[in-house]
């Protein structure tokens, strides 16, 4: 394993102080929006995907596409928000393959294809509550991830899904840095994972997933903070143990395992019970932010007695 100095060691929060710090500075001389501060080209829109209208939707508004692909987290491609949408549209992503291992009965490789084909894709309306306190509503395009790890017949010994994304330093230039542990790495207890509300996301506003949002196959689970939601998955593994994941071991005092989003629990660095919608405006108020980021009465069954200021 090779090591990290603990200079090298950057925070998702540290870039976020100086990346607002950077953009406040710039709205307030040039009162812009976002949008403006990009090319005028926008990001490249996918194929159509055949989709059904899927439950659990909210009603609110989504954001717009240029908010939801070019304001972005994803580290294999630097570090700044525009950073994926500038740097991962020559990411190759066909063909593609899903590794799935562990306590299970059914391990194995299989396509993507295999991984879809037997699916209903579904559109579902979520909001994506980001640890840095802003939010976006995004049509997502999925299935429930409950659904694919059922194939793989789970033994009772699996406890926790624990998802991989992709090493390849030639492709995602920020791997050639130790801003992470690479790969990046996820997990979900058993029941988290089988919960209805867990997608597994092939696409946004009915189209293919565009690269920087995670290409072509990412989770998204609504109740959590966005960071939860690994991109471009190669394995899933069963395991007995609760596994690391890449923001605790880059950060063990401020991101757990969890990770769902609680509003009466301050992060170390700042209070978590307001967040900034995305695209609302410069002038817009921050809105209360939800407990379980506003699916508490679907989910809140799962944490219970368990100690929510210990397991953040
Ligand atoms: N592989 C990988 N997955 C990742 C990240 C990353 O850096 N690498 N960032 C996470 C974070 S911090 C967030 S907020 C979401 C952002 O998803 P979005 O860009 O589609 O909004 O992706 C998550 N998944
Ligand atoms: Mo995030």
């Amino acid at each position: 394993m090779k090591r990290i100095l603990s200079s090298e060691i950057t925070s998702e929060s540290n870039y976020r102080n100086r990346r607002q710090f950077i953009r406040d500075a710039g709205l307030a001389i040039g009162g812009g929006a976002l949008a403006s501060a990009l090319p005028l080209v926008a990001a490249a829109e996918g194929r159509d995907l055949a989709t059904v209208p899927g439950p659990h939707s909210t009603d609110e508004t989504p954001n717009s596409w240029t908010d939801v692909t070019t304001y972005n987290n994803f580290y294999e491609f630097g570090t700044g928000k525009e950073d994926p949408y500038r740097n991962a549209g020559d990411f190759v992503t066909a063909p593609w393959s899903v590794k799935i291992s562990g306590e299970c009965d059914k391990p194995g490789t299989h396509a993507l294809e295999d991984i879809m084909a037997p699916h209903t894709l579904e559109d579902r309306v979520y909001r994506h509550r980001c640890v840095e306190a802003w939010s976006m509503v995004v049509p997502w395009v999925g299935f429930p991830l409950g659904d694919l790890l059922k194939r793989f017949a789970p033994n009772s010994n699996a406890k926790f899904v624990r998802f991989k994304t992709l090493y390849d330093p030639k492709q995602m230039p920020g791997q050639r840095r130790a801003i992470l542990d690479w790969p990046y790495v996820e997990g979900l207890t058993i029941a988290e994972a089988m919960h209805p509300l867990t997608l597994m996301v092939v696409g946004v506003f009915g189209k293919e997933l565009p690269n920087q949002n995670g290409a072509p196959l990412r989770l998204v689970v609504p109740w959590k903070y966005g960071f939860k939601g690994i991109k471009s998955i190669v394995e899933i593994e069963f395991t007995r143990r609760q596994p690391r994941t890449s923001w605790e071991l880059s950060a063990p005092h401020e991101y757990g395992f969890y990770a769902n989003v609680n509003p009466e629990v301050d992060h170390p660095r700042w209070s978590q019970a307001r967040e900034r919608r995305i695209g609302a405006g410069l002038f817009a108020s921050k809105q209360p932010t939800l407990m379980f980021n506003g699916y508490a009465d679907e989910v809140a069954e799962l944490y219970a007695g368990l100690d929510l200021r210990k397991n953040y």
